[in-house]
């Protein structure tokens, strides 16, 4: 499980000027991650707006990713679909490309019961050797994962741990208590990327992870080494940057992609219903790169 251990940037995205999924620009920000020395990717996520693309976008993606990186960090396939049959679909693909795992978000749209989501959930694991990683986010989805369900999955021994996207951080500690040491807790909130991690998370996921990855890496670090002030204080800078890439009229990852080019990594903008960038938003990211260069 050490292979699931780290910073692992959520992957974006990466369009061309006319908005289609771009091979070319893919591997860009694959080599940029890489250069990074992130521990892996987790592709197709909300940060990779899987809800905003076709089943067939969405397998090209994870081929992409799978042709720069595979053998070069842990791959993640984020599988999660609106039926069991798409979602079966792409976690074949994931595990006919090689990728080291998969992850799916609960049931969306229809409020389906534990029952439901279960089966969800067991249909996609069933349908490849790969482990599985849950995605607990209810703020999107309106699913909440308890800590019963969560043990009932891990009677299932391909279900190696969960990405834990909900604000509290106690239900990290909750979920790895339940789990133990042989279950791998993912923090999801960016904004408590230290805290999750002293309350037992193992490492984090994250939609800002590659705005700034050294600053994730350097508090990894830190944690490693028990320096939690010095972690802190990484965080509390973090912070400042969330709230500021939140902030402008465009929606968080048309900032972020603007920060990317501003980078040297031109991933293109945003599909709608995201916002992309204002005139008024231009200005405002110098001040946001300077935040990053600065912390
Ligand atoms: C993904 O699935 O692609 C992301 O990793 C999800 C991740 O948990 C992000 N959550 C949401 O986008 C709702 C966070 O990293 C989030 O972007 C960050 O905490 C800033 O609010």
């Amino acid at each position: 499980l050490e292979k699931f251990h780290g910073i692992i940037p959520a992957f974006y995205a990466c369009y061309d000027d006319q908005g289609d999924i771009s091979e070319a620009r893919t591997k860009d920000l694959c080599d940029y991650l890489y250069e990074k020395q992130v521990q892996g990717v987790y592709v197709g996520g909300s940060s990779g707006e899987c809800i905003y693309q076709s089943l067939d976008e969405r397998k090209a993606v994870l081929s992409y990713v799978a042709n720069q990186l595979k053998g070069k960090m842990t791959l993640i396939a984020h599988v999660g679909a609106p039926s069991t049959r798409d979602s079966i679909e792409l976690a074949k693909h994931a595990a006919a490309l090689g990728y080291d795992a998969l992850s799916a978000i609960p049931p969306i749209y229809f409020k389906l019961p534990d029952r439901a989501v279960y089966k969800y959930w067991s249909d996609i694991i069933e349908a490849t050797p790969l482990d599985f990683i849950i995605y607990n986010i209810p703020q999107t989805t309106g699913y909440t994962l308890t800590p019963s369900l969560f043990e009932k999955l891990l009677t299932n021994k391909k279900v190696i741990g969960v990405k834990n996207s909900s604000m509290p951080t106690m239900d990290i500690e909750r979920f790895k208590k339940v789990g133990g040491d042989n279950v791998i807790v993912f923090n999801g909130p960016d904004e408590q990327y230290v805290a999750g991690r002293i309350m037992g998370a193992d490492g984090g996921i994250g939609g800002t992870y590659g705005a700034m990855p050294e600053l994730f890496l350097q508090a990894n670090v830190f944690i490693q080494q028990g320096k939690f002030e010095e972690a802190k204080l990484i965080q509390s800078d973090i912070n400042d940057i969330i709230i500021a890439l939140c902030s402008l009229n465009g929606s968080m990852y048309a900032v972020i992609k603007e920060v990317l080019k501003r980078r040297g990594v031109n991933i293109g903008s945003v599909r709608g219903p995201l916002e992309g960038i204002s005139s008024e938003d231009e200005g405002q990211i110098d001040n946001i790169m300077k935040m990053i260069d600065q912390a």
